[in-house]
C-alpha cells in the first residue's frame, strides 16, 4: 500500500499513538480537572471540536460540570474552577488571548503538541503530547489522541478500540468518496464534535462541500439538500429510523458498526481520498496554515 502524503501516513501512525496516550492517562488526566471541580474547555478549529467532546465525556463520567466554547468567542462570566485550553501548536493567537482573559484564582491548563510553546509558557499546568504531533496544517493524530486519553482518564476501557483500529486501517473504505459532492455527518453527545471535526477535514484537505449536525435535528431541515450526490455518515448510537429517512432523499447512508473515534479515522482517510482524486494535495490545504498567529 502506497503512502503519498504525510497526513496519510499520521493518520496510518494512529494505532501506536493512541496506545501512547492511553497509557499516559493516569498522569495526564488530572491536568484535564480534578473530580467535582467545575470545568470550561477551549479551542480553535479542531480544537474546538475536541474540546466539544472532551466537556460531554467529562460530565458523563461524572467528574463535574464541564462546559465548551470557541477561544475567541468565550468571555468571562461563570466561575470555573479550572480552564483547559487545547492547542495542538501552542500558537495560536485566540486562544493566548482567551487565556489572557481567565480570573485569577482559576486554574489555566493546557494540552498541546508542543512543549515550550507560548500556551504552555503561559498555564499552570500542562499536558505535553509531543508524541502525537504532527507535520500537516490538516489535523488527525492529536485531536483523537487528546480524546482516547481523556475517555481512559474518565475511567472507560479504551481496550476494544486499540485492538480493532489497525483492522479497520488496514481494510479499504467501504466508499469511493469520488462519487459524492456533498458530505454531511451526524452525531450524538459526544460524538457530535467528531461529526463537526469530520466534516471540517473534508472541507480542509478536499475542499468539498460538508456539513455537519446533531443527528436528530438533520430531519429539521438540513435534509432538505439531500440527494444522490450526497454521502451523509452516522457516528455512534443512531436512532433506527433515521438511516431509512435519509436513504429516502436518494442519498448514501453509512452508519459502520465502529467506535466513534474509529469512525473520525474512516472520515480522514475519505477527507485525503477525496483529495486525491480531485487532483489536490492534502498535505497542502488551499489558505490554511498550521496555525492562525494574528497580528
Ligand atoms: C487550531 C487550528 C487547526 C486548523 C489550522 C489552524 O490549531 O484551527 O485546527 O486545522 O491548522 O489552526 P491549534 O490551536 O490546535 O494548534
Amino acid at each position: 500500500m502506497s503512502i503519498s502524503t504525510t497526513t496519510e501516513r499520521e493518520i496510518r501512525s494512529q494505532p501506536e499513538v493512541w496506545a501512547r496516550a492511553v497509557a499516559l492517562a493516569p498522569q495526564g488526566a488530572p491536568v484535564l480537572g480534578r473530580p467535582g471541580e467545575r470545568v470550561l474547555v477551549l479551542g480553535c478549529g479542531t480544537s474546538a471540536f475536541v474540546a466539544e467532546s472532551l466537556a460531554v465525556l467529562r460530565e458523563r463520567a461524572g467528574h463535574g460540570e464541564t462546559d465548551a466554547a470557541y477561544a475567541s468567542e468565550w468571555t468571562p462570566g461563570r466561575t470555573y474552577d479550572r480552564v483547559v485550553v487545547i492547542s495542538r501548536s501552542g500558537t495560536t493567537s485566540e486562544v493566548l488571548e482567551a487565556l489572557d482573559r481567565v480570573p485569577a484564582g482559576t486554574v489555566r491548563a493546557a494540552v498541546v503538541g508542543v512543549a515550550g510553546s507560548p500556551v504552555a509558557d503561559v498555564a499552570d499546568e500542562t499536558l505535553v503530547l509531543d508524541f502525537a504531533n504532527e507535520d500537516s496544517v490538516v489535523q488527525t493524530r492529536f485531536p483523537t489522541a487528546v480524546l482516547a486519553l481523556a475517555r481512559a482518564g474518565f475511567g472507560e476501557d479504551l481496550a476494544p478500540v486499540l485492538a480493532r483500529v489497525a483492522g479497520v486501517l488496514a481494510e479499504p473504505l467501504a466508499v469511493d468518496p469520488s462519487r459524492y459532492e456533498h458530505f454531511v455527518f451526524l452525531g450524538r453527545s459526544w460524538s457530535y464534535g467528531l461529526a463537526q471535526e469530520a466534516a471540517l477535514k473534508i472541507r480542509e484537505a478536499a475542499q468539498a462541500w460538508s456539513e455537519s449536525y446533531p443527528a436528530l435535528d438533520y430531519r429539521h431541515g438540513p435534509v432538505a439538500v439531500a440527494g444522490e450526490t450526497s454521502l451523509v455518515t452516522i457516528f455512534g448510537e443512531a436512532e433506527p429510523a433515521l438511516a431509512a429517512d435519509v436513504e429516502r432523499t436518494g442519498a448514501t447512508v453509512v452508519h459502520e458498526d465502529l467506535d466513534p473515534l474509529i469512525q473520525l479515522v474512516q472520515a480522514q482517510r475519505l477527507a485525503v481520498e477525496l483529495a486525491g482524486a480531485r487532483g489536490l494535495d492534502a498535505d497542502a490545504p488551499r489558505h490554511l496554515t498550521r496555525s492562525v498567529v494574528l497580528g
